[in-house]
């Protein structure tokens, strides 16, 4: 039986605003005697914040900025519910990390999430509905048309503004001198952050050269240009950020497997500004007697020196993520996913910022919490390696 199974979790429903309050056991900086000191093998005391921990955000390493919004996911939604149902998983994950060992103790924070996001996020879902259900917004002609065009700037509107949030929010840690993760959220959230990292690391000592990379783990290539009409769809972050983000200079996709002609061709057009490591190539080289590891370092090795973490969990197998907006057979099992992360970490590059995004918990609440008990070890392994990278 875990450690942990007897433990009462926070009170917060999924979705709920993940609101992190300071315990009375924390540890402060140059405060320790007056408090316990945090116990790592016993059960979050309520109240904690995420992984149970009692972090103040001035004295962590790693600050989360959770992004309730899924304004434009087109098959399945449900992932501006992921931050607060990860929250709440998080309290169940052992903090002793296999290959990280003690990454609480960097410190690792959960900024309270913005309530007008999540409201926002409703409201330009139900813009977008009527506009997915058209097929897009070329479907539709007349004066339908010009409604769903109406309620398709809106969207684009809320969108943007998402993206200003985020990127003003991530600004903010950067300045702190911490490490900016995001919790999502569809994979249109990490925008605004992407823009951030690769800014912050332009100007910065050093940071002129290369440019940014990204390490983008994921089922889908993300390559859009506008899916459906939405210039901030959750198919098109890659494609934004090819455009609007000059400071990133390579992303590297792993796991791809559900992609089409257009973004093939984006790829192509890139010139190696993007490389893709294809899921069935991956499981072929395997099956023929190849190995994970080298694949993994290959992936990293064709990486610049500051790296961002773009981590959706529909790269890993749908048994890992059975609610997320558009699971796909095959994907990376979960050791695979946490080797990659390991080899990124130890190849002496530095990790500038992640993401975690598409997580979405089942709406059923008799159904066991796969997506978000995956969803939180995902993370808690992203703080690991981020903060053991460059180190
Ligand atoms: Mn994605």
């Amino acid at each position: 039986m875990s450690k942990k199974s007897n433990q009462k979790s926070t009170n917060q429903a999924p979705g709920a605003e993940a609101a992190v309050v300071s315990t009375k056991n924390s540890v402060r900086a140059g405060n320790g005697s007056a408090a316990p000191a945090f116990d790592p093998n016993a059960a979050a005391p309520p109240g904690a914040g995420i992984f149970g921990l009692a972090c103040e955000r001035a004295s962590s390493r790693v600050v989360i900025t959770p992004v309730q919004f899924d304004a434009t996911t087109s098959y399945g939604g449900g992932a501006s519910a992921g931050p607060g149902a990860v929250f709440e998983a998080s309290m169940q994950v052992d903090l002793l990390d296999h290959q990280f060992g003690d990454v609480w103790k960097h410190g690792i924070f959960m900024a309270e999430a913005n309530g007008k996001i999540a409201k926002l996020s409703r409201k330009a879902r139900a813009l977008a509905e009527p506009i997915i259900e058209a097929g897009g917004i070329d479907a539709t002609e007349g004066k339908a048309g010009k409604r769903l065009r109406k309620a398709l700037t809106k969207v684009n509107a809320a969108s943007a503004t998402v993206n200003e949030h985020v990127y003003e929010r991530t600004r903010d840690v950067l300045k702190e001198g911490k490490l900016p993760g995001l919790l999502g959220g569809d994979h249109s959230t990490p925008l605004g952050a992407i823009r951030a990292c690769a800014e912050h690391l332009s100007a910065s000592k050093g940071g002129k050269g290369e440019g940014l990379g990204i390490l983008h783990v994921d089922a889908h290539m993300d390559l859009r240009d506008a899916f459906e009409g939405f210039t901030y769809s959750h198919a098109s972050v890659m494609f934004n950020v090819l455009r609007e983000c000059k400071g990133v200079s390579k992303i590297v996709q792993v796991g791809i497997r559900d992609y089409c002609a257009a973004e093939k061709q984006v790829v192509q057009a890139s010139k190696g500004r993007v490389s893709v490591f294809y899921d069935q190539d991956i499981a072929d080289e395997i099956n023929g007697g190849g190995n994970f590891l080298s694949i993994a370092r290959r992936a990293v090795e064709s990486l610049p020196a500051n790296v961002y973490v773009s981590f959706d969990i529909d790269a890993l197998e749908p048994s890992l993520c059975p609610h997320t907006g558009t699971p796909v057979p095959g994907g990376l099992a979960f050791a695979q996913a946490a080797l990659l992360l390991k080899v990124l970490s130890d190849s002496g590059r530095r990790v500038v910022g992640f993401d975690l995004v598409e997580v979405c918990p089942s709406p059923r609440r008799d159904d066991p919490p796969i997506d978000e008990s995956v969803g939180a070890r995902v993370l808690y392994k992203l703080c690991g390696a981020a903060c053991a990278a460059g180190a």
